[in-house]
């Protein structure tokens, strides 16, 4: 297994996950195994225990949500296998954003599958490229860059089968950022779900020199319109943005399902808009 081994980030914050200015490491939950599960209806978990990535099954073939990193690939077939589906089922690729630890396993997983991968306008040159857009030099955020059969524009559907899923750019973490939004059904109800990008600030620059012309303003597009969205089910690409362990621990035969909290979106959305604020003013008071 290719392991990242320390680099040197000369950041100013990654995401509150790794350390200021030194030497850092990626987190090792984000390569461990963990088991897959049913989340709600026709969606499972498939990821490791620090990143997520979505399966939505139908009988005319799957959706796979996000590839984790490079090393994640064949952690992320063999939960698939596990969970009684079949590789060469899932025939649509799709990312939240074009970052290695979410977007590093596509290409092993694009190659295994067969399916086709389809990504924001935003994402494709990082995707096709394997690079982090502003820091296109340091090797250690490249991953293997996988073509991108089909763009989708803000407002577009994707699908298979009855599995309709639509991209809301919400851009800023990445400038293509796409938090994917459908509904499910589960026990007789219909529950819309977000499959959140995410909207850290993580290592961006905001200022002076801005990680991409237009950062500062994408976010703040981004932190007006999540208010307005609406979700019964949000899905995070790491799974302590959802608390994932807190809700596994309550699933159970007879109780209400806690993957559903019409709240968790808009509590989320202005937690984040109060950190890129706090960011923000760190970053143009340190110029
Ligand atoms: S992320 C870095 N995708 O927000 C950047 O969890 C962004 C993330 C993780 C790590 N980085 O530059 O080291
Ligand atoms: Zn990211």
């Amino acid at each position: 297994m290719r392991r990242f081994q320390k680099i040197a980030l000369t950041l100013a914050a990654v995401g509150g996950l790794l350390a200021t200015s030194a030497s850092a490491q990626w987190p090792a939950t984000w390569t461990k195994p963990t088991q897959p599960f049913q989340v709600i209806g026709n969606i499972y978990f498939v990821g490791t225990e620090g990143l997520s990535a979505w399966l939505i099954t139908s009988p005319k073939g799957h959706i796979l949500i996000d590839g984790g990193m490079l090393e994640n690939a064949p952690l992320i077939e063999a939960n698939i296998k596990s969970l009684g589906f079949k590789l060469s089922d899932v025939d649509l690729l799709l990312n939240s954003h074009a970052h290695f630890d979410h977007a590093g396993g596509l290409a092993q997983l694009k190659k295994d599958t067969g399916a086709i991968l389809i990504a924001s306008v935003g994402d494709k040159w990082a995707l096709e490229n394997g690079k982090y857009p502003g820091f296109e030099t340091n090797a250690a955020l490249n991953f293997p860059p996988v073509k991108v059969d089909q763009t989708v524009p803000d407002g577009g559907t994707v699908g298979i089968g009855g599995n309709i899923l639509t991209a809301n750019i919400t851009p800023g973490h990445t400038k293509g950022c796409t938090s994917w939004t459908t509904t499910v059904k589960d026990g007789g109800k219909a529950y819309k779900v977000i499959f959140f990008c995410s909207a850290t600030v993580a290592a961006n620059r905001l200022a002076p020199e801005p990680q991409y012309p237009g950062i500062v303003a994408d976010y703040q597009k981004t932190f007006a319109r999540l208010p307005k969205m609406k979700a019964d089910v949000f899905l995070a690409p790491h799974p302590e943005q959802m608390g994932i362990a807190a809700k596994k621990a309550a699933i159970g035969p007879g109780k209400p399902n806690p993957f559903v909290d019409p709240g968790e979106l808009g509590r989320n959305a202005a937690a984040l808009e109060a950190d890129f604020n706090t960011q923000l003013a760190k970053q143009q008071a340190a110029k």
